[in-house]
């Protein structure tokens, strides 16, 4: 049977212990961004999902089984600083070839088979954000993401 100081402790006890966790996790993300950080690491899983809807009514039409399926990289948004040599390993987890290209940067077009992993290198030399996206399907099928470079 805990007292009502040994209740508080423990109430205290734990708000520091959420408190460290945010603060730890907040400097891991801004560390991430400091310009002393001239490489970024990413790991893309590019992923495809049945979205199938089994039974639906459109517009006073009843329809069945509308078998639809979509892909996303994840993570879909990558940022990074300007001049950071960007590290990216692509797992291509779809059951067919996906790509991955960067608007604005031409060097950055990559095609992987279905299960084939490969790492790329590229320096982030231009500010902005930029649309990532697979040049083989469609953006509703295939949904883009984007790729930001701050100062
Ligand atoms: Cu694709």
């Amino acid at each position: 049977m805990l007292t009502e100081g040994g209740k508080m402790m423990k109430k205290l006890n734990l708000t520091i212990i959420i408190g460290a966790i945010v603060i730890s996790l907040g400097y891991v993300a801004i560390t991430g961004l400091t310009n002393k950080a001239k490489e970024a690491n990413f790991t893309i899983h590019i992923r495809a999902y049945d979205i199938t809807i089994p039974e639906a009514t459109i517009e006073g039409v009843q329809i069945k089984n509308v078998r639809q399926f979509n892909v996303i990289n994840e993570p879909s948004n990558l940022i990074v600083r300007k001049g950071t040599k960007v590290n990216i390993n692509i797992i291509n987890e779809s059951p067919i070839s996906e790509n991955f290209s960067i608007d604005g940067y031409e060097e950055v077009n990559w095609t992987l088979k279905s299960k084939e992993t490969k790492s790329f290198s590229f320096i982030a030399n231009k500010v902005g954000s930029y649309t990532i996206w697979c040049n083989l399907h469609p953006k509703n099928i295939h949904l883009p993401g984007t790729f930001s470079v701050i100062e």
